[in-house]
């Protein structure tokens, strides 16, 4: 059998989104969009690097009512849809079904667009995402080590990353928004009141958590707590996966990392691009923690 090395770093693009070979099979993602999709269906959509395990963590424990004692991996409870080998798994899993997927909205099942299941899609400031995605890269092994910062902006800004364009990513998604049943939450509200964010995804997906029950979810999916709790921090993932020499996937959990890495210039060329890009999207993004006046837990 093949490894993940033999295959490193090569993309197949497939109807306009980048796959990555030994991980994605492009028959099995093309197999998705004709999925039967349930009511107590629940995707979590992101952008690579906006907070997808903070999500898985945040569903598992509302599912579980804050209890922890699982001690299966985030990505075990609430796995990607579009990674080899999970569709079939999806097919055949018990309800509730819940799943993360980095997919545009033209990969996903249509069903979504009948109102069937639910979508949450969680969004973050792109500059902090570009500098998540940085540090991923040399962490991933599935994943091209970047030259350098200015390199990887580069792709970023380009979209030739897995993902491709933040920007449409973001765009489409919320633009499809009024025929699925979806939520759209930002990053950065999560870090300024983690309480009423919790409160908000447990009310869209129907689920009535008691005042103790939702504390303890806050309390277990804090940056502080999350970063040493093994099934959620991916200290587990072999080196062959995850290069744990080289970074944490818990790194920062901030807002306005990007001020510790963008030039002058590389900031004058994001801004242009994402006023150029972004001048008609309705929601605003916090770009540093020092404005947002309280943080609530
Ligand atoms: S991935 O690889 O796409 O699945 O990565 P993803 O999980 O989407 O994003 C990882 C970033 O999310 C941060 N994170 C958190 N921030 C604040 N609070 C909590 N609880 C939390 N959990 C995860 C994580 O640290 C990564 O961001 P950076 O900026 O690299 O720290």
């Amino acid at each position: 059998m093949a490894s993940s090395s033999d295959f490193k770093y090569n993309f197949v693009s497939h109807k306009g989104f980048n796959l990555i070979s030994g991980t994605h099979d492009p028959a099995e993602v093309d197999a998705i969009c004709n999925y039967e999709v349930r009511d107590s269906d629940v995707f979590v959509v992101t952008y690579p690097k906006s907070g997808t395990i903070w999500m898985q963590q945040i569903l598992r424990l509302i599912e579980a009512k804050g209890d922890l004692t699982s001690e299966e991996l985030n990505s075990d409870q609430v796995p990607w849809i579009e990674l080899q080998g999970k569709g079939k798994e999806f097919v055949e899993a018990p309800s509730p079904r819940l799943r993360v997927t980095h997919l545009p909205y033209h990969l996903m099942p249509h069903a979504l667009s009948q109102k069937k299941g639910k979508v949450i899609y969680v969004a973050r400031n792109p500059k902090d995402v570009l500098v998540s995605y940085f540090h991923f890269h040399k962490f991933a092994t599935m994943l091209e080590t970047p030259k350098d910062f200015n390199h990887f902006f580069e792709k970023f800004i380009r979209g030739d990353v897995y993902g491709n364009s933040w920007f449409e990513h973001t765009k489409s998604w919320y633009a499809h928004q009024d025929n699925m049943q979806f939520l759209f939450i930002t990053y950065e509200e999560m870090i300024q009141d983690l309480r009423s964010s919790v409160k908000r995804i447990s009310s869209f997906l129907g689920k009535n958590l008691t005042d103790a029950q939702l504390t303890e979810v806050v309390k277990h999916s804090t940056f502080k707590n999350m970063r040493v709790i093994p099934q959620a921090n991916y200290e587990m993932v072999p080196d062959d996966l995850l290069n744990h020499h080289n970074g944490k996937f818990m790194r920062k959990g901030t807002i306005g990392d990007w001020k510790n890495h963008f030039t002058v210039n590389q900031n004058e060329i994001f801004d242009q691009i994402f006023q150029k890009e972004m001048k008609e999207f309705p929601v605003s993004f916090v770009w540093d923690i020092k404005d947002i006046e309280q943080i609530t837990v």
